[in-house]
């Protein structure tokens, strides 16, 4: 699987996905999600990523996969449901929440499973990722309060994208939603 997984991958999303894997697993200690699931769906949950981006529409339009507005516009964002799709096909991976936990890992859903959160959460804090501002504070909460951990990161995702000023995927939105309310 790692040998598998690293040709697909840049050495820097490598990288990332392997301290996805290990947060993932810390998370499932504190949380009691099962370890060997958790490292599966961090490890694998990128593995579509390094796909141009035109390739991503393609191979996505050529799987029949639904393709929301947002992800017209930037299909970078489809990299989660393709990764599905590939952890299936590719990876020999049959655990729908595993699957389900890769094709979520960007925009989030609303009503996650504890898995989902946690695949949502690690790749946002795993040890890897530039800091940015909050990141010591978001860390502290994804081990203490995960539904407060998960809007503080998208709280700060929304805004990020706003300054950006790129298409929010209403996924992102419905899942803040969801949270806040
Ligand atoms: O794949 P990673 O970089 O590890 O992390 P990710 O899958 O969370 O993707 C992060 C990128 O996705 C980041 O540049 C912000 C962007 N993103 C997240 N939600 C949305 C979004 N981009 C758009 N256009 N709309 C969204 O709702
Ligand atoms: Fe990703
Ligand atoms: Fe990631």
């Amino acid at each position: 699987m790692l040998i598998e997984l690293k040709k697909k991958l840049t050495p820097k999303r490598y990288v990332h996905s392997i301290g996805v894997e290990y947060t993932a697993a810390c998370m499932a200690f504190v949380y009691g999600e099962d370890v060997k699931r958790a490292r599966i769906a961090g490890l694998l949950h990128d593995n579509a990523k390094c796909l141009a981006a035109d390739e991503k529409l393609l191979k996505a339009k050529k799987h029949n996969l639904p393709i929301s507005d947002a992800e017209l516009k930037n299909p970078d964002l489809l990299h989660g449901k393709l990764g599905a799709l590939y952890a299936r096909k590719k990876f020999g991976i049959t655990d729908e929440e595993i699957l389900s936990s890769i094709t979520w890992h960007t925009t989030g859903k609303p009503d996650m499973t504890l898995l989902e959160k946690i695949i949502f959460v690690a790749d946002y804090i795993e040890p890897n990722r530039r800091m940015i501002s909050e990141l010591p504070e978001i860390r502290k909460e994804a081990m203490t309060d995960l539904d407060r951990c998960v809007v503080h990161i998208l709280r700060h995702t929304l805004e990020y994208l706003a300054i950006k000023g790129v298409a929010i995927d209403e996924m992102t939105e419905k899942t803040y939603d969801f949270y806040t309310k």
